[in-house]
């Protein structure tokens, strides 16, 4: 690390000198071909950037730890999985599409990628917050992204796929209709990444001791449970602070709220078919439910401490699947395969050097020996002679190891986004339907949206095809031309495809989460921020006082946050201050009305404290609402804590389609 501050200004050779004035030829004159010192400088700074990811550019990230819950020496000899094995990481969250200073909460598949610095070499565990994915052919990535990014004739749409290249190109790729719905779902806008699961996707192989191989998929299991946004509340975030999910990662890690990730794997014997119950294990875009393979838990990360320089950390990282350490290994998925070549090339080509490998952020722990030599930026000065194996003079000295197999293929591609659709509950289906709206709203070519529609959401569910295309202006596929899932009751057997159906995560923790109350000169007591505090405090969650102005008020408290600095879509949950005169209903201006019913409109929970918040709802209109309460300052607040922890949300306030026809 080096520490600038306080120091005297030198060049970059280290002579002392003023960089901030030019060298001119008198006060009035032109500047000096013979400044070198500012002509460096200058130099440097325009090449001070370097090419951002040619997808998941925009990202940030944060330093932590990798515990192994015990000895998994019967599955894997790799180090950072025995008894006791605590290592260093590096996480890094991302999305996809949107380019550096784009908008972190929009919709899409997030990465989440990890570097484990172990004692026997760095393992990265290169995922997203998904567990399948688009495409099943390697070969396919490129177009995939480019038919995903902007139009470039147009330069526009960024960071999203609602335009015609993006659905004709799903149309075309019908194994990507599963993943395309999950990232439609409210699984596709995440609260924060403090919320979210990763998953590897594709299936790799533990060799143990005995070179006994183990099939696995591997996923991060967030000890937080999952949250995510109305999409409504996404696009607003994206106008106020499209560095939402960052700022909450880095807050929360400053407050000592470290988010917590259970390692887990479901295994599968390596017999040599690559299948597992009827499930092809080298088709990424197939995932095997949870409820058919049970994942078993590993090991735990850790995130605990930011990094201090966003350019050398998280954007100079380099992770690439192929980086495992001996005891994980791959199997051939031809989707995994091009990944173990291209993300070495990126780093090459983002680094402008193979050397990109020597940087604080990616250099191993492990010592790293071997004849790579040379190349632009080398930092190190080898000694010795040798540098070619194998050698008999005193060089490096190989280990050694290898091995080759064959895959078989699915074709239903509708069956597993079918049984997705059958796991969602009626308002989670209604947030897809919207998004299918959205998106094929937004593409604009007809011809696009109406193969899409028959020739994949129909093929799923008949009746979620004729909902989209209703709400589109399509032509709706004739009732009965597609399958019809029953959802009379939304059962399926398997509900861990939906972590967000209520009560599939009941009484998650709220650490880290933060309430907003409505105050002003008059509403919100001491008395009521103490009593308000006394119960969020302990839970780790945070309060922010909304007032007209930031500062303090009359009421001796201060307010934080203003109508002009922030939004109710910042927040968790919303608190109405009392004056405790019975008289906050008519202290309620139309902004604050407007804040409170926006966060309403969220399904969020809404809280009135004081003995007058009952009126105060009666004025609003909502106060027999479920998720809605009133009473003493205290009771108001665990209704609203318990509420958070348990539906999280009250989706019955969205509006849902008649489907009753
Ligand atoms: Fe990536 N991917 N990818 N990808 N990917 C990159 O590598 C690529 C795929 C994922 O925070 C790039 O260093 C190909 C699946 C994450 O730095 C690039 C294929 C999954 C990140 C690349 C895939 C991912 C990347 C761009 C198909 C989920 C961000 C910059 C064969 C399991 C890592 C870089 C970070 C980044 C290529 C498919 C996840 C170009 C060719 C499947 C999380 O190398």
């Amino acid at each position: 690390m080096v520490n600038t501050n306080g120091k005297i200004d030198t060049t970059d050779a280290g002579v002392q000198a003023n960089v901030s004035n030019s060298l001119r030829a008198g006060p009035r004159g032109y500047n000096l071909l013979e400044d070198t010192t500012v002509r460096k400088k200058m130099l440097h700074f325009d090449r001070e950037r370097a090419p951002e990811r040619v997808v998941h550019a925009l990202g940030h990230g944060a330093y932590g730890e990798f515990e192994s819950y015990g000895d998994w020496s019967n599955l894997s000899r790799a180090c950072w999985m025995q008894q006791g094995a605590v290592s260093e990481v590096f996480s890094r969250f991302s999305v996809v599409v949107a380019s550096v200073g784009g908008s972190e909460s929009g919709r899409d598949t997030h990465g989440f990628a990890t570097k484990i610095y172990s004692e026997c070499g760095n393992q990265d565990f290169v995922g997203n917050h998904l567990s399948s994915f688009f495409i099943n052919d390697g070969a396919d990535f490129p177009d995939l992204i480019h038919a995903v990014k902007f139009e470039v004739d147009k330069g526009f749409p960024t960071g999203g796929t609602a335009h015609p290249t993006a659905y004709d190109f799903f149309d075309h790729h019908p194994e990507g209709a599963f993943q395309l719905m999950n990232v439609l779902s409210d699984l596709g806008i995440p609260r924060d990444v403090r919320h979210i699961s990763g998953a590897g996707v594709h299936t790799f192989r533990f060799i143990n001791a005995q070179s006994q191989s183990t099939l696995f998929k591997w996923f991060w299991l967030p000890k937080l449970g999952h949250r995510s946004l109305a999409y409504d509340e996404v696009t607003k975030i994206a106008g106020k602070n499209n560095n939402f999910q960052r700022v909450d990662l880095y807050n929360n890690i400053e407050a000592g709220n470290y988010p917590e990730w259970e390692f887990a794997v479901q295994l599968f014997p390596d017999d040599g078919t690559y299948m597992y119950k009827g499930y092809d294990l080298l088709i990424p875009t197939v995932i095997v439910p949870f409820e058919v393979n049970p994942p078993v838990k590993l090991g735990k990360l850790t995130l605990n401490r930011n990094f201090n320089n966003f350019f050398a950390e998280p954007e100079s990282i380099s992770f690439a699947p192929s980086n495992v350490v001996d005891g994980v290994s791959f199997v051939p998925d031809p989707l995994l395969q091009w990944r173990l070549m291209s993300y070495d090339d990126t780093s090459t080509h983002r680094h402008n050097s193979p050397n990109g490998y020597t940087l604080p952020i990616n250099r191993p722990v492990a010592p790293v020996n071997n004849n790579y030599r040379d190349g632009y930026m080398q930092p190190y000065i080898f000694e010795g002679n040798s540098i070619s194996t194998p050698n008999g003079i005193g060089g490096v000295q190989e280990p050694g190891q290898n091995a080759t197999l064959q895959y078989a293929q699915a074709s239903d591609w509708f069956a597993q986004a079918r049984l997705f659709w059958g796991s969602l509950d009626v308002y989670a289906r209604q947030h897809t339907v919207d998004a299918y709206r959205f998106e094929l709203g937004n593409v604009g070519d007809a011809t696009v949206v109406q193969a899409y529609i028959d020739n994949t959401i129909n093929k799923v569910d008949n009746c979620l095809a004729r909902r989209v295309a209703y709400g589109v202006g399509a032509d709706m596929p004739a009732i009965g031309s597609g399958p019809m899932t029953n959802l009379t009751n939304a059962t399926t057997p398997y509900p861990s495809l939906y972590p967000l159906n209520p009560g599939q995560e009941a009484n998650k923790s709220n650490e880290g989460l933060t309430v907003a109350v409505v105050a002003n000169d008059t509403l919100f007591t001491e008395a009521g921020f103490h009593a308000v505090m006394a119960l969020l405090a302990p839970q780790k969650v945070s309060l922010a006082v909304v007032a007209p102005r930031i500062g303090e008020l009359q009421t001796g408290v201060t307010a934080n946050a203003s109508y002009i600095t922030t939004s109710s879509v910042f927040y968790d949950a919303i608190f109405i201050g009392s004056d405790g005169n019975g008289t906050t209903g008519a202290g309620l201006d139309l902004i604050s009305m407007g804040f409170v019913m926006e966060a309403y409109g969220h399904g969020k929970a809404i809280g009135a404290l004081g003995s007058d918040g009952a009126a105060t709802l009666q004025s609003l209109g909502i106060a027999n609402e479920p998720g809605v309460y009133s009473g003493a300052d205290s009771t108001v607040t665990s209704d609203v804590l318990a509420a958070l922890s348990g539906p999280v949300r009250f989706p019955q306030r969205f509006p849902v389609d008649d489907v009753s026809a």
